[in-house]
């Protein structure tokens, strides 16, 4: 026998793969089909990072095993490549974005391939081809004539360092996702999706999907939804009323002050009746600078001024209440305004602390000396008329229902889920297939005419007022009006990162179609996808944008299904040494070539899998590859003990058919550790047996196949197992055979557990008995004693009462 040599054997079989064809999934719509699904990496210049193959073996052991058992598996790869690191790299550089996207690409491909995925790479797609990005355009074309793109000037979040809008979830606490700079606000007109119209539909239909709990809690925690009142306040001194939304109607008696947003236009439609212009103005260039962050999560100490001259009315006291502006309260929710209660909004408390206003209590029980009163479970209504004595819930009913019917207000649902910011002013992107016309206005590019190919440029630097570099190529941009004729431009807007991954799972069911973005017939029989895999962090983003695009093209016709992913499971990820992530300035970056040359692709494989509990966070260790590896050289040798015929042990049978039992179900529920910890014992039993059975053999490596695939064929070749072993079904066990035919039993006196003692599992009353006699602690138990009772319960307890 060889020594193991997994350098030589991994490349043997990866070019048998690819020679063979063995993982190109055929449409064969007869079959039962299992489409595997994890997310396709961003090609970066510092090449494949030792965390992606952590999900991809994991999926890759589920496509293999339900090939195994039949299915007609889809599991593709593809390269998600549009985007801003690319595009840095390529103007500090100086090559071509497309050329540096090509040779990272080529790069991350070659270090795949070298890890033995059965990912399908006949069907590999690339968001950067134009054959690719034909489609994605034709998507936003459809949301714009279905009216669900516009454009907007607006505030948005701008990253002064990378030159670019950014999106709320790409600001993390204030700062640019990107390179950590501080985000400000900038008024641009941008292309938005109304994502807002789809807010009720993605949370409701999270019902119909299978996702792990905590991904579920983020989506609706992100979407935000919560039911109030809108209520309108009139202002006397002009005709006009302010109108506010709140979540707490109950609390209307105690709204002593109103607050509005520094962006709130009640001030510019009403400067002649405010005695505090200049105040007023130099209170809002204060607030323009600061993010929606700043403004509302890390501030305690608040800041406002009142607008002086205008008062409102509260209309359930008819009091006359301040007007207050403060940036505690953001124009982009609600109604850009607020009733303050400052007896039970925190917000308000601490506002009406500082300046002075009156806190009117209006729920008994809580203790207002330091802090609101926020709990709505216990208490009663005070100081409020008609709701006096009422608890929370029914004076919030009883106050929508007196301000419905004396036409003060109304019921009111509201999502924090803002529109999604599509337009970026960068280069490596979808161009926006719109053209801007004097007499038409924005007209859609003709489907016909699609893609509108990015243009070559000299320089794709962000210019400074931060216009796309596009629009400085005005033979580009200058085109004429599809509608009329006359001269027109192009818009110089590219889409966002997030925007060819919010499709990209359709196109591996049809990836070379030029008619539509995929053929009826495959989407019907490919979609949904019945497991999708990615991490945390793509929750909020990537998930939501792809269910959102999903729905939609369900509602236009294009697709087969309400939601695009059956089922959505995710990773944990791995750190360096210290549990600590991952990084160059640490020096803790482990690169998986490294460890596929010095030890092998299915050593890799192994320990991305032992190395913990799949969806939580586990560190590298160099110990736990060396134990790997030495794992898969013991199950190398045990083709030394190989033996032809039939060797059994009754205990050597059960423990087989156990793993059978205990892989199968262990790869289904993601816990290939705890597979490979039995695979473990299991080779240990066949060492101490001394002799393995060919069967025996084929099995075991059957079910080790989808986790070391390449040494698990070699061993099936050399050893003659017949055929190859990918051309195999997967093991069945049989069921009465992995129950144990000894047991453990609990023998208790007077209720208490003393000893156990093993039986055999059929064991009647008689046998226990005298098995129970045999130890040595049951003299002490009895001794003086007299037996009044035994109570035997068959495969569970004897229990013995002594006087
Ligand atoms: C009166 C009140 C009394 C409120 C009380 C709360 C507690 P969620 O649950 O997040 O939807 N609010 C409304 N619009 C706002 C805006 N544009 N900026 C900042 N705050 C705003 O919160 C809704 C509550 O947040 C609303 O209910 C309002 O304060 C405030 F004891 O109104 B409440
Ligand atoms: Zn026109």
């Amino acid at each position: 026998m060889n020594s193991y040599k997994p350098n030589e054997i991994e490349k043997k079989w990866q070019d048998f793969w690819d020679e063979h064809e063995t993982y190109v999934t055929k449409n064969e719509y007869d079959k039962e089909k299992f489409y595997a699904l994890v997310e396709f990496p961003y090609p970066s210049g510092q090449g494949l990072h030792v965390g992606h193959p952590r999900p991809y073996t994991a999926l890759d052991i589920l496509a293999r095993k339900r090939r195994y058992e039949g299915y007609n598996v889809l599991y593709p790869m593809g390269w998600d490549a549009f985007g801003l690191p690319t595009e840095n790299f390529a103007i500090q550089h100086k090559i071509h974005p497309a050329k540096v996207t090509e040779n990272n690409i080529k790069k991350f491909k070659e270090q795949l391939k070298s890890i033995g995925f059965s990912f399908d790479w006949s069907r590999e797609i690339n968001t950067t081809d134009p054959k690719y990005y034909k489609w994605t355009q034709w998507i936003f074309l459809q949301l714009f004539k279905h009216g669900l793109a516009y454009k907007n000037e607006m505030p948005i979040n701008w990253c002064p360092s990378c030159k670019v809008g950014l999106a709320n979830e790409e600001v993390i606490a204030g700062r640019c996702e990107r390179c950590g700079t501080e985000v400000i606000r900038k008024v641009k007109s941008q292309w938005m999706l109304k994502i807002t119209e789809y807010a009720q539909r993605l949370i409701d239909d999270l019902d119909e999907v299978d996702y792990i709990e905590r991904v579920k809690t983020q989506q609706k925690n992100w979407i935000g939804r919560s039911e109030g009142a809108e209520i309108k306040f009139n202002i006397p001194e002009v005709d006009d009323a302010l109108e506010v939304y709140t979540t707490r109607p109950d609390t209307i008696f105690g709204a002593t002050y109103m607050v509005i947003a520094p962006e709130h236009p009640l001030i510019d439609e009403n400067a002649s009746k405010i005695l505090n212009l200049d105040e007023i103005k130099a209170y809002k260039d204060e607030s323009s600078k600061k993010s929606d962050f700043e403004r509302t999560e890390l501030v305690h100490d608040k800041t406002g001024v009142e607008a002086k001259g205008l008062k409102a009315i509260n209309p359930l006291t008819n009091k006359e209440i301040p007007i207050w502006i403060s940036d505690y309260v953001l124009m982009s929710y609600g109604k850009g305004a607020i009733m303050a209660v400052p007896a039970h909004d925190q917000r308000d408390y601490e506002f009406a602390k500082k300046f002075n206003l009156e806190i009117l209590p209006v729920i008994e029980g809580g203790d207002i000396s330091k802090e609101a009163y926020t709990d709505t479970d216990s208490g009663h209504m005070i100081n409020s008329d008609f709701l006096n004595g009422l608890e929370v819930k029914e004076a919030i009913e009883k106050t929508i229902d007196y301000l419905e019917k004396h036409k003060l207000g109304h019921k009111k649902v509201n999502f924090k889920l803002r529109d999604w910011v599509f337009s970026r002013q960068r280069y490596w992107g979808e161009p926006i297939p719109l053209v801007y016309c004097d007499e038409c206005g924005w007209v859609p590019v003709p489907e016909e005419d699609l893609p509108v190919i990015l243009p070559e440029v000299d320089n794709y630097e962000p210019t400074d007022d931060g216009e796309s570099p596009l629009s400085k190529i005005e033979s580009w941009v200058n085109t004429t009006c599809p509608h009329c004729g006359k001269p027109a431009k192009r818009e110089t807007d590219t889409m966002p990162q997030w925007a060819g991954s919010s499709w990209y799972f359709l196109r591996y069911t049809d990836p070379d179609n030029d008619e539509a973005l995929a053929s009826k017939e495959n989407l019907e029989y490919w979609t949904p996808v019945n497991w999708y895999n990615g991490g945390m962090e793509h929750t909020t983003l990537h998930l939501l944008y792809s269910r959102f695009w999903h729905k939609f093209l369900y509602d236009i016709g294009v697709v087969p299904t309400k939601e695009p992913y059956q089922k959505r499971t995710s990773h944990g990820m791995i750190l360096g040494g210290n549990n600590e992530k991952m990084s160059k300035s640490r020096g803790n970056v482990i690169n998986p070539d490294d460890i596929v040359n010095e030890f092998g692709a299915d050593t890799l494989r192994t320990y991305e899998m032992f190395i913990g509990d799949f969806e939580k966070n586990a560190p590298w260790s160099e110990r736990g590859v060396r134990g790997c590896r030495r794992f898969l050289e013991r199950v190398w040798n045990l083709q030394s003990i190989l033996v032809e015929g039939e060797e059994y042990t009754k205990e050597l049978e059960s423990s087989i058919h156990k793993t059978i039992k205990k892989v199968s179900t262990d790869y289904e529920n993601l816990k290939a550790n705890t597979a490979i910890a039995a695979l473990m014992s299991l080779s240990n039993e066949f060492n101490d047996f001394g002799k393995i059975t060919k069967a025996d053999l084929r099995t075991y490596l059957m079910l080790l196949n989808p986790v070391a695939p390449h040494i698990t064929e070699e061993i099936w070749e050399v050893n003659n197992l017949g055929g190859y072993l990918n051309e195999q079904a997967w093991p069945i066990y049989d069921e009465s055979k992995t129950v144990d035919e000894i047991m453990e039993i609990p023998v208790q006196f007077n209720g208490k557990v003393r000893y156990t003692i093993n039986v055999p599992k059929d064991a009647g009353k008689d046998e226990v008995q005298k098995i129970a006699k045999e130890h040595e602690s049951y003299n002490l138990q009895t001794k003086d004693k007299t037996i009044v009772k035994e109570i035997f319960v068959p495969g569970k307890i004897y229990n013995i009462v002594v006087k």
